[in-house]
C-alpha cells in the first residue's frame, strides 16, 4: 500500500452502506471493481464486515438472447416489485463489455422508469476481461447491495456461453427468456440452457404474437418433459408474458416465490446457497493462485523457463506443475 494513496475509510463506508446510502454503495462497488491492491484489500474487508447483513435477498438470474426483452422485462418486473415495497438492485455479467466498450445494461433508456426510481439501483457489468473476473466482481457487488438493503437482486446476462452458468451459480432462481415462434424456438435446448433454467418465460405475448407464444410455450413444455428436472420438488414451468403491457409479470414473480417456498421446505435452498459459497471460495482461490503465477516476478521467471522446458520436451509436464505448485506454498 503506497503512502500517497491512503486506504479508503472502510469503517465509514460500512456504516453508510448499512444506512442504505446509494452513493456509499456505488463507491464500495467501485472498490470491488478496482485492480489496485489496496482497493481490493479494502473491498474484501468491507464485504467481510458486512457479511452478516447479506444473504436475505431474492437472487434472480435473467438470461436471453439480445432483443428478447431483458431490459424491458427488468424495468417492468422491477417497477412491479417496487410497488410491492421491495428495493431492487440490477447487476449484469457481460464479459464482452470489456471488448465492445458497451454493456448490456448500458441501455438505460429501456429501463426508463427503474433507472430513475430511488428504490432501484442499477449497475452495469464490470468490464474486467475474463468471465471469472467479471462474475467475481458481480457476486461481491450483490453482497454489497444486500447489505445496503436491496431485497431483490436481478442479475442480467446475455445468452452466450459460460456467463449463464456463472450467473446461475450466484442466484437462487434462473430465468430464461425466449421469443415466441420463429423456428429456432427451441434453441436453448441445444445449448443446455434449459437444463439450468428454473423457469422459461416467453416474452412478447401481446398483439398478434399471443397465439405463437402459446404454441412456443407448449413446445417447451413438451421438451422439458423429456429432461429430468434438477429437483424433484420443482418442475420448471413455462409461462408467457408481455414486458411491454405488463400482462403476466405478477404471475411470473409468483413462480419465483413458489419456487423459493418449495426449495426452502425441501432444504435445497440452503444447500444451493452453501454449495455456491464453497464453489465461490474455490473459484477465488484459483484466481488468486493464477494471479500470483502471473504477477510474482520470481515465479513468473520460473514459469517462463518451465514452459519452454516442457514445450521442448526437457521436463515432464507433471514435474513442472509440481515444481510450480511448490513455489506457491
Ligand atoms: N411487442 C413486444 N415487444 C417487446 C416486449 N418486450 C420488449 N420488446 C421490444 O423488444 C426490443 C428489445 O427489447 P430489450 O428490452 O432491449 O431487449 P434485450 O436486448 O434483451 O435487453 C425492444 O424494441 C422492445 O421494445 C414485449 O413484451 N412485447
Ligand atoms: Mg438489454
Amino acid at each position: 500500500m503506497s503512502s500517497r494513496s491512503p486506504s479508503p475509510n472502510t469503517a465509514a463506508l460500512t456504516d453508510d452502506i448499512s444506512a442504505g446510502s446509494r452513493a456509499a454503495l456505488a463507491r464500495a462497488i467501485t472498490l470491488v471493481e478496482s485492480r489496485r491492491a489496496d482497493h481490493q484489500a479494502a473491498a474484501r474487508e468491507l464485504v467481510q464486515v458486512l457479511l452478516p447483513r447479506t444473504g436475505n435477498a431474492v437472487r434472480v438470474g435473467i438470461t436471453g438472447s439480445p432483443g428478447v426483452g431483458k431490459s424491458t422485462t427488468i424495468d417492468a418486473l422491477g417497477m412491479y416489485l417496487i410497488e410491492q415495497s421491495h428495493k431492487v438492485a440490477v447487476l449484469a455479467v457481460d464479459p464482452s463489455s470489456a471488448r465492445t466498450g458497451g454493456s448490456i445494461l448500458g441501455d438505460k433508456t429501456r429501463m426508463a422508469r427503474l433507472s430513475h426510481d430511488t428504490n432501484a439501483f442499477i449497475r452495469p457489468s464490470p468490464s474486467s476481461g475474463t468471465l471469472g473476473g467479471v462474475a467475481a466482481k458481480t457476486r461481491e457487488a450483490m453482497l454489497l447491495c444486500e447489505a445496503a438493503g436491496f431485497d431483490v437482486i436481478l442479475v442480467e446476462t446475455v445468452g452466450i456461453g459460460q456467463s449463464e452458468t456463472a450467473v446461475c451459480d450466484m442466484t437462487d432462481f434462473f430465468l430464461a427468456l425466449m421469443l415466441p415462434g420463429g423456428g429456432d424456438e427451441l434453441q436453448g435446448i441445444k445449448k443446455g440452457l434449459v437444463e439450468l433454467a428454473d423457469m422459461i418465460a416467453i416474452n412478447k405475448a401481446d398483439g398478434d404474437n399471443i397465439k405463437r407464444a402459446n404454441i412456443t410455450a407448449a413446445d417447451y413444455r413438451g421438451a422439458l418433459h423429456l429432461l429430468s428436472p434438477r429437483s424433484e420438488h420443482w418442475h420448471p414451468p413455462v409461462v408467457t408474458y408481455s414486458a411491454i403491457s405488463g400482462t403476466g409479470i405478477a404471475e411470473l414473480w409468483q413462480k419465483v416465490l413458489d419456487h423459493r417456498r418449495a426449495m426452502i421446505a425441501s432444504g435445497e435452498f440452503a444447500a444451493r446457497r452453501r454449495d455456491q459459497q464453497v464453489k465461490w471460495m474455490w473459484t477465488m482461490l484459483e484466481q488468486h493462485l493464477m494471479a500470483r503465477l502471473r504477477t510474482d516476478p520470481s515465479i513468473r521467471t520460473k514459469v517462463k523457463k518451465l514452459e519452454t522446458d516442457v514445450a521442448e520436451g526437457r521436463v515432464a509436464p507433471a514435474l513442472a506443475a509440481e515444481q510450480l505448485a511448490e513455489m506457491l506454498t
